[in-house]
């Protein structure tokens, strides 16, 4: 029997994103609201990232489907860069996997990437995490590779497979610089297109060079073709133990340190000894800068003493 997920965890999971991707709640509170997973499994993240137009998306609605096929519930987390040049992407996305839509025991969302700097969403981390604890067993990852959001999908990430194309040129270079060392497995989509060996070759080349163990796959993820090879990879990095597990896990628990700290700074800088500095700042008493010292001193002892 393929599991399913209730439709009310599926309507709690959509608020509670909703809800940090708003900035209305903190990650603890969303926590709060959602049930607990009723199985102790931890979710398998895999990451899915690449240029704009690869085909991850594609490659992950073939995905789903090989998921679903086994009996896992999957959740995917399709961040969507905020440039208005790629909003396309965000019906894209949709329009490809509705299909599933029907399907419980999948949850599709996308999320808009709103830091200047090109980042994954900071919510990202929050929506895999709250998609984790809500009980899906498999959560997919989509983002889009421009710069350093390739190397923040470790921090999310229980493996990484970096979907390219058939390189022209000598386009394979670009690539290089940072992929390798996130990289647990390396897709050539569009093997349908001219090149794709050529381009597998240089990867497994440069796979080599690096010494770590990666695979490099061609699909065509538009007719469904290499996907099963896909599964058989993730599947191997899913029990393997150079999974990134422990790093993700470590990221949340940052992340967590981080929100409880902000918001007992937060707390300072509201009180009465915070709104002091701040009227002798208005009275010309202190300089900017020696008020900005001042609150900052109190904060950080207010962090560094909370029990
Ligand atoms: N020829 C060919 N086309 C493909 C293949 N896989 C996907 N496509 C097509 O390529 C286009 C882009 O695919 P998407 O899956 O949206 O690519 P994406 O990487 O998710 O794109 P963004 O999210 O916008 O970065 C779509 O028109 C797909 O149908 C393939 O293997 N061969
Ligand atoms: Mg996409």
């Amino acid at each position: 029997m393929t599991r399913s997920v209730p439709v009310r965890v599926h309507r709690d999971l959509a608020r509670a994103i909703t809800a940090i991707e708003n900035g209305y709640a903190s990650f603890g509170d969303t926590l709060a609201t959602l049930p607990a997973r009723e199985n102790g499994k931890a979710s398998f993240v895999v990451g899915v990232t690449g240029p704009p137009g690869a085909g991850k998306s594609t490659l992950v609605d073939r995905l789903i489907e090989k998921f679903r096929a086994g009996g896992e519930t999957v959740a995917v987390i399709a961040v969507d860069p905020s440039s208005p040049f790629t909003h396309g992407a965000v019906l894209g996305d949709r329009v490809r996997m509705q299909r599933h839509s029907g399907d419980t025991g999948v949850f599709i969302r996308s999320m808009a990437s709103r830091e200047s700097g090109g980042g994954l969403a900071p919510t990202t981390h929050d929506a895999t995490a709250l998609a984790a604890h809500a009980g899906f067993d498999v959560i997919l990852v989509e983002t889009v590779g421009v710069g350093q959001v390739e190397l923040e999908i470790v921090a999310v990430a229980d493996v990484v497979a970096v979907v390219t194309v058939p390189a022209l040129g000598d386009s394979v270079q670009t690539i290089k610089a940072g992929l390798t060392e996130i990289a647990d497995l390396f897709v050539v989509n569009m093997a349908d297109r001219p090149g794709a060996s050529r381009t597998a070759l240089d990867l497994k080349h440069m796979v080599r060079e690096s010494g770590r163990d990666v695979a490099v796959l061609q699909t065509i993820a538009s007719e469904g073709t290499g996907i099963d090879d896909v599964m058989v990879a993730l599947t191997a990095a899913r029990a393997s133990e150079s999974s990134n597990a422990g790093r993700a896990v470590r990221f949340e628990v940052v992340r967590n340190i981080r929100d409880a700290a902000v918001r007992r700074a937060l707390a300072v800088l509201d009180a009465p000894r915070g709104r002091s500095v701040l009227e002798r700042l208005r009275a010309g008493e202190l300089t900017r800068l020696e008020a900005r010292e001042e609150l900052l001193v109190y904060a950080l002892a207010e962090v560094i003493n909370a029990d």
